[in-house]
C-alpha cells in the first residue's frame, strides 16, 4: 500500500514539476503542490529504506568535499564558428556538392550557459558532469539534481546521455544581484557567470536556492530500439522523454533559410529571459553527420554563427593610471556606466600609452566600445565626438602617479615603468598578486584588506603577512573577530603551498604560471631552484635564455635571498615537487583503461608524465601502448584490432622500474 501511495507521490510531484519548469505551465497550486511534499517527506522520514534516487525529496542537496574527475564516455567536441554569412554559405555549398541539393539543416539558439553530460541508466539520472575539457570533467551530479528543469526520471525505462547548456535567466539573474547587493555580497558580471557560480558550490543547498534550469540539445544513445534518424527527430525524442528542449528550433532546406533564422535571431534575441550568443546549425541527418565526422576537435556538420559582438558607445569621463606589480604603469578608460552584453561596463583597460596615441583618446571624448573575448571590454575607436579637436591630447605621465618618481621606458619595450622599489603602488601590486589564484591563492584577501595593510605599515613584504596576527587583523576598519580570524588562517594554510605555486607567487620577470610548473618538476625543491646555475636554466624546454637570465638574476639578488630566508624563518616552506625520474617513456603515448590493481587511471598518467610520456584518451594508430586493468572494454578491442601493444599492469611496473 505504502509502496503504491509513494510511487504515486513521486509521480504526481515530477509532473507537476515538470509542467512547471520544462513546459512553463503550472498546473497545480503552491498550496497543493507543497502538501503533496510534505506527505511524501513523511514517509520517506518514516521509511528511509523507501528512498529512491528519482524522488523529488532529493533536489534539497548535501554538502561534498571536493568535485571528483569524470572521463567522459564520448568525448564533447568543440564548434568550429562562422562569423559571417558568406562563410556559412561556403561551410553549406561544400556538404552540398558530397551530398546533393537537399541536405537539410537544423537551426537552434545558442544558449550562452554552461555545457554538461547527464547520463541515465535504466529510465534513472544517475550521473552528471561539466565539459571540462571535452575529455574530463567534474563530477556535479548533487548539484544538478537540484535543477528541476532535469527529470529524475524519463518517460521510458532508457539508458542514454544527454548534453545541454546549464543557464540562469536574466531576470532571476538581476533579482539575484539585487538581493547580493543589498546583503553586501559580491555581484556576478552576467547571467553566465552567477550560473557558473552558483553550478560551482560544493554545498548544493546553496545551487538549489538558485535559479537555473537547462536546454538539452544533445543525445547520445546506441541501444535505442527505434534510434532517430535526423537531429530534429532526437530533440523531439529527448522533449518526449521529459527534457527541457529549446523551442525555438527551426528546421531549413538551406543555408538562405538558415541565414535568414540569423537575421531574425540577432535583434529578436535581446526579448529573450535568457542569454545566447549565436546560432547553431546542423545538418539533419544523422546518416550525414556519420559520414562527414569530426575534425581534431569540432564536427564538421554542424557550426556556430556567432552574433556580432554588442557594441555601444559612451563618454571617457577620466583616465585612470594604474602601477603593475612589475612596475608598469597601465591606464585604464572610467566611462559613463553603460550596458553591454548584459553587463554594466563603466572601465576598460587602455593597454598602453601607445594605443592611447593610435586611437587618440582624450578625456571627454565619446568612444566605441565593444566586448571583446566574451568577457573584457575594449576601446575601438572614437566616434562622432564633433569638439573633439578642441580637447586637449592626452599627454602620458612622466611620474608615477603613486610615488612621484621619474617613469622609464626600458630599450625595446612600450610600456612605461616605474623603478622606484619602494613605490607603495608595486608592493601592493605584488602582495596582490602574491594572494593571487594562481599563485598563493589566499582566500579573502583582497585588494581593499591589502591597501589598508600597507597603509597601517603593517605589510611591506609578502613575508610580513605571516606574521601579522588575529589581532593585528581587527586594528583593520570592518574587520571583526570572525573575519580577522579567517584572514588569519586562510594566510597561514598557505605555507606549505606546492613549489609552483611559490614559484609563481615570487612574480619573477617573464615567469608565469607555465614556467613555474616546468622548473618546479625539473627542480623540485626550492633550493635546487636558487642553486641552478644558468647554463642548466637555458637548457630546461620550454625556457628561453632571456628567461634563464632573469632567473638567475633573481637569485643573485641580495634582497630577493633575503626575503627567502624571511619566508623560510616564518615557516613559509614550499611542498616539493616531484621530480621527473627519466625519459624512458619519451614520445610514448599511452591510452588507460579499465581498473587497475595498485594505483588509479589518473595516478598511472602521472607516473608516465615523470618519465616523460603523455596520455591520451582514445586509441588511434598513433597510440604506442594500452594500459589495460580489469573491466578494459571498448579501447582494448580496438588496440587488438590496430595490433598496438596492450600491457598489463605488471608489464607497465617492470617498464618503469629503477635500474
Ligand atoms: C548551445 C560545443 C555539437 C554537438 C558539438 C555540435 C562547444 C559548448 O546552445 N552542439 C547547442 C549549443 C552548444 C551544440 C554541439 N548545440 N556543441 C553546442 C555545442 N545548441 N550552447 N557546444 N562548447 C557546447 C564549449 N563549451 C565550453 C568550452 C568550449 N566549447
Amino acid at each position: 500500500m505504502l509502496n503504491i501511495r509513494i510511487q504515486f507521490l513521486k509521480d504526481e510531484i515530477n509532473k507537476h514539476n515538470y509542467n512547471y519548469y520544462v513546459n512553463d505551465n503550472p498546473t497545480i497550486s503552491d498550496y497543493e503542490y507543497d502538501k503533496l511534499f510534505a506527505e511524501l517527506k513523511q514517509i520517506e522520514a518514516d521509511h528511509p529504506e523507501l528512498i529512491t534516487p528519482d524522488s523529488p525529496t532529493q533536489r534539497v542537496g548535501s554538502v561534498s568535499e571536493k568535485f571528483l574527475p569524470f572521463t567522459h564516455t564520448h568525448r564533447l567536441y568543440s564548434l568550429d564558428n562562422t562569423y559571417n554569412y558568406e562563410d556559412l554559405k561556403s561551410w553549406y555549398e561544400k556538404i552540398k556538392k558530397e551530398y546533393g541539393n537537399d541536405v537539410e539543416l537544423v537551426c537552434e539558439l545558442k544558449i550562452d550557459g554552461l555545457a554538461i553530460a547527464l547520463t541515465y541508466e535504466n529510465g534513472i539520472f544517475t550521473r552528471g558532469v561539466t565539459r571540462g575539457d571535452g575529455i574530463t570533467g567534474e563530477e556535479i551530479t548533487q548539484n544538478l539534481k537540484t535543477i528541476k528543469a532535469i527529470p529524475l526520471k524519463l518517460k521510458d525505462n532508457v539508458s542514454l546521455d544527454v548534453r545541454g547548456e546549464i543557464y540562469m535567466p536574466k531576470s532571476s539573474f538581476e533579482k539575484l544581484n539585487a538581493e547580493n547587493l543589498e546583503n553586501g555580497e559580491k555581484l556576478f558580471a552576467n547571467p553566465r557567470n552567477a550560473a557558473a557560480g552558483s553550478l560551482r558550490q560544493l554545498d548544493s543547498t546553496i545551487t538549489a536556492k538558485r535559479d537555473l534550469s537547462m536546454f538539452t540539445y544533445t543525445l547520445v544513445a546506441d541501444g535505442l530500439k527505434n534510434s532517430p534518424k535526423t537531429h530534429y527527430e532526437s530533440i523531439m525524442y529527448m522533449k518526449e522523454q521529459g527534457f527541457k528542449v529549446n523551442p525555438n528550433i527551426k528546421l531549413c532546406k538551406n543555408a538562405d533559410e538558415a541565414i535568414a533564422y540569423c537575421k531574425e535571431w540577432e535583434n529578436k534575441r535581446f526579448d529573450l529571459d535568457y542569454a545566447t550568443d549565436g546560432v547553431v546549425i546542423k545538418v539533419n541527418k544523422i546518416a550525414i553527420q556519420e559520414d562527414l565526422g569530426f575534425t581534431s576537435r569540432a564536427p564538421k556538420w554542424a557550426t556556430a554563427f556567432k552574433f556580432p559582438p554588442e557594441e555601444i558607445s559612451t563618454v571617457v569621463e577620466s583616465i585612470e593610471l594604474g602601477v603593475g606589480k612589475t612596475g608598469a604603469i597601465t591606464p585604464v578608460a572610467n566611462f559613463k556606466p553603460v550596458q553591454l552584453a548584459g553587463s554594466t561596463v563603466s572601465r576598460a583597460t587602455l593597454h598602453n600609452f601607445d594605443e592611447i596615441k593610435r586611437l587618440d583618446i582624450r578625456i571627454g571624448d565619446t568612444v566605441l566600445i565593444k566586448k571583446a573575448a566574451e568577457i573584457i571590454p575594449k576601446v575601438i575607436k572614437v566616434v562622432d565626438t564633433p569638439n573633439h579637436d578642441t580637447l586637449p591630447k592626452y599627454e602620458p605621465p612622466t611620474i608615477c602617479p603613486v610615488c612621484g618618481e621619474p617613469l622609464v621606458t626600458p630599450e625595446g619595450e612600450v610600456n612605461l615603468y616605474c623603478t622606484n622599489p619602494d613605490c607603495a603602488g608595486q608592493i601592493k601590486a605584488k602582495i596582490e598578486f602574491w594572494a593571487s589564484k594562481d599563485a598563493m591563492d589566499i582566500d579573502s584577501l583582497g585588494p581593499s584588506i591589502i591597501e589598508q595593510l600597507f597603509d597601517k605599515n603593517m605589510v611591506k613584504t609578502p613575508a610580513d603577512l605571516y606574521k601579522l596576527s588575529v589581532q593585528d587583523f581587527m586594528k583593520l576598519d570592518l574587520v571583526k573577530e570572525k573575519s580577522a580570524t579567517n584572514l588569519y588562517n586562510s594566510i597561514q594554510e598557505t605555507k606549505n603551498r606546492p613549489l609552483k605555486r611559490f614559484i609563481t607567487a615570487l612574480n619573477i620577470k617573464n615567469i608565469g604560471k607555465e614556467t613555474a610548473d616546468i622548473l618546479a618538476g625539473e627542480f623540485g625543491t626550492l633550493e635546487n631552484l636558487v642553486n641552478a646555475d644558468l647554463e642548466r636554466l637555458k637548457e630546461l624546454n620550454g625556457i628561453g635564455e632571456i628567461t634563464a637570465i632573469e632567473i638567475k638574476n633573481f637569485f643573485d639578488s641580495e634582497k630577493n635571498i633575503n626575503l627567502l630566508k624571511e619566508l623560510a624563518s616564518l615557516g613559509v616552506k614550499p611542498e616539493a615537487a616531484e621530480q621527473a625520474k627519466s625519459d624512458k617513456l619519451k614520445n610514448k603515448t599511452f591510452v588507460l583503461t579499465g581498473t587497475l590493481q595498485n594505483m588509479t587511471r589518473n595516478q598511472a598518467g602521472d607516473i608516465i608524465k615523470l618519465h616523460g610520456g603523455q596520455t591520451s584518451s582514445s586509441v588511434s594508430k598513433n597510440t604506442s601502448y594500452v594500459l589495460a586493468g580489469e573491466n578494459a572494454g571498448s579501447k582494448l578491442d580496438k588496440a587488438q584490432a590496430l595490433g598496438i601493444t596492450i600491457l598489463t599492469e605488471d608489464d607497465f611496473l617492470e617498464m618503469i622500474k629503477e635500474e
